[in-house]
């Protein structure tokens, strides 16, 4: 069985958990279940990033210890990934002895062999970002990363050299073509860090002590980056006593972040590696990132959305269907209430709920809730609606293939209008009017095909509206695997309900677009 190793970032516990943190995390999750419907045993790790100055801040200034702290954040997160039914193989947290002990190992293994020297740093310290940065990176003199302010600081610390290694990791670029996408973030990491050469990395710190004591000199602890890439391969068991995962999963066929750190994923982690001599991943893919009307969620602009009160009003598909769709593989997306009101009333309700629902009617008013047998005649039409849908079941395989997944799902609902024209087209009320008994038969086959590869379409990101289709159609168990996509005569008798369910209820705009506002803090 092939396998599909992916990974979402560990996420810091600074504070309570977005739509951005969720926007990635259902991303993995989507890409984990299109993968297991085509057949690929996987594999989702996710989890915190629990060390460094700032959470030992956010701690102290709500009177707990970061223990107690990340604790209880620990505890939230994984609320909120069971309410958003995130299935994930595992949560891993950087504070714990799993983790600890082997970045310890790893530590003392590369000031060994002399990748790790201890040096002075001086430089422009972002602390939100705990990033040091040059005077050249920043960007009108702030931090690049998040755009705050940025302190001149000084102190003793351990250095990677990354410069013996940077020359082979231009060479693994041009080698490996795909390795960091989409090919802009590529582009901005080679020309704007690698070209001009890499500088070392500094990977411990004294200022503060909420981290992984350095084995050799405790007074220092592992600078968070290089504690928090290694989750990836610790969480696998690398250089514990059961590696049975390290061996069947490394190397990870996708590291999911955001495009925010790039950077740190695309030049340190594969050097890094390189350094442990362990095989780079496949690929790194850094989408966009969710924007608000006013620029970037910031809790001092009150614009900060979280998905609980949203998953709560308009159910988790919905959320899941806007989030996708709404960002494009290379560019950031926005969260509008206006757009999301208006994507769940005409996308959802009105050309995916209405097709099931006028569907489900005529078979019942036409033939009693049963459509016969795949027809012996068929038009030039219904001809063309079956290559249309094969068509799209194509692009659809070759989007997701490529993680272009709002792609996906546009193309999923060009079916979903195909679908809805062609019942305009044939005029099912005239053919029943005029007894064209086969061809009205015809038609309804021919709807519900299309909606039962419509469901299954949608299944790895609207798990539940998938199963109310295919439930409402009474479609067998062998006819709702993707593998059956492109069996376009096996329905038998299909008997569907009696009493359809509605998908989607319209919501009133107005009235929601409060709502949703009211939800910003
Ligand atoms: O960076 N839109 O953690 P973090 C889309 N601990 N995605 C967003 C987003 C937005 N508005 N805001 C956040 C860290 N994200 C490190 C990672 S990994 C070894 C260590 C998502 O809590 C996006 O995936 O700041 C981004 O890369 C990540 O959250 C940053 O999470």
């Amino acid at each position: 069985m092939p396998k599909f190793y992916i990974t979402t970032p560990i996420y810091y516990p600074s504070g309570k958990f977005h739509i951005g943190t969720a926007y990635t995390t259902v991303l993995a999750n989507t890409i984990k279940k299109y993968k297991q419907a085509r057949g690929y045993e996987t594999y989702l790790l996710t989890g915190m990033d629990e060390h460094g100055q700032k959470i030992q801040q956010v701690a102290q200034k709500s009177g707990k210890t970061p223990q107690e702290h990340v604790d209880e954040m620990a505890k939230e997160a994984k609320k909120l990934w069971s309410l958003m039914e995130i299935e994930y193989d595992d949560f891993i947290r950087t504070t714990e002895p799993r983790h600890e002990k082997v970045v310890e190992e790893i530590f003392d293994k590369l000031m060994k062999q002399g990748d790790i020297y201890l040096s002075q740093y001086e430089g422009l310290y972002c602390m939100p970002c705990e990033t040091y940065f040059t005077e050249t990176q920043l960007v009108d003199g702030k931090c690049p990363d998040c755009g705050r302010e940025v302190k001149k600081m000084k102190e003793e610390s351990y250095f990677f050299n990354m410069k013996k290694y940077a020359n082979r990791l231009i060479d693994f670029y041009n080698e490996n073509l795909n390795f960091i996408t989409p090919e802009s973030r590529k582009n901005e990491l080679f020309n704007n860090f690698l070209k001009p050469g890499l500088e070392d990395l500094c990977v411990s710190r004294t200022s503060f002590d909420w981290g992984i004591k350095v084995r050799k000199d405790p007074k220092h602890v592992v600078y968070v980056w290089l504690d928090a890439l290694t989750n990836y391969i610790t969480a696998l068991g690398y250089l514990s006593e059961d590696d049975t995962l390290m061996k069947k999963y490394w190397p990870a066929d996708l590291h999911l972040v955001g495009k925010d750190i790039i950077r740190f994923h695309g030049l340190y982690w594969p050097i890094f590696l390189m350094a442990l001599d362990l095989p780079l991943p496949k690929q790194i893919y850094a989408h966009g990132f969710i924007m608000m009307k006013d620029g970037k969620m910031s809790k001092s602009k009150g614009n900060v959305i979280y998905p609980e009160p949203l998953v709560e009003r308009y159910g988790l598909d919905a959320v899941k269907y806007f989030l996708l769709r709404e960002m494009s593989y290379s560019q950031d997306g926005t969260f509008t209430p206006e757009g999301f009101i208006e994507r769940f009333n005409f996308d959802l309700c009105n050309d995916l709920g209405n097709l099931l629902n006028r569907t489900i009617g005529m078979i019942n008013k036409y033939f009693k809730g049963e459509i016969a047998n795949y027809p012996t005649s068929i038009s030039e039409l219904d001809k063309q609606v079956e290559s249309y849908s094969s068509g799209v079941i194509h692009s659809v395989e070759e989007y997701m293939d490529t993680y272009h997944i709002s792609q996906a799902i546009q193309e999923t609902w060009n079916l979903v209008s195909r679908t809805n024209k062609y019942i305009d087209e044939t005029a099912p009320w005239v053919l029943y009017k005029e007894e064209k008994q086969e061809e009205l038969q015809s038609v309804m086959y021919h709807l519900v095909e299309n909606l039962r590869r419509i469901a299954i379409l949608i299944a790895p990101y609207m798990e539940h509206t998938s199963c109310q289709i295919l439930e409402q159609l009474a479609i067998p168990k062998e006819l709702q695997t993707w593998q059956s996509l492109n069996k376009y005569d096996q329905l038998k008798n299909n008997k569907v309900t009696q009493t359809p369910e509605v998908l989607f209820a319209r919501l009133e705009a107005a009235e929601e677009i409060e709502a949703i506002k009211a939800m910003m803090k």
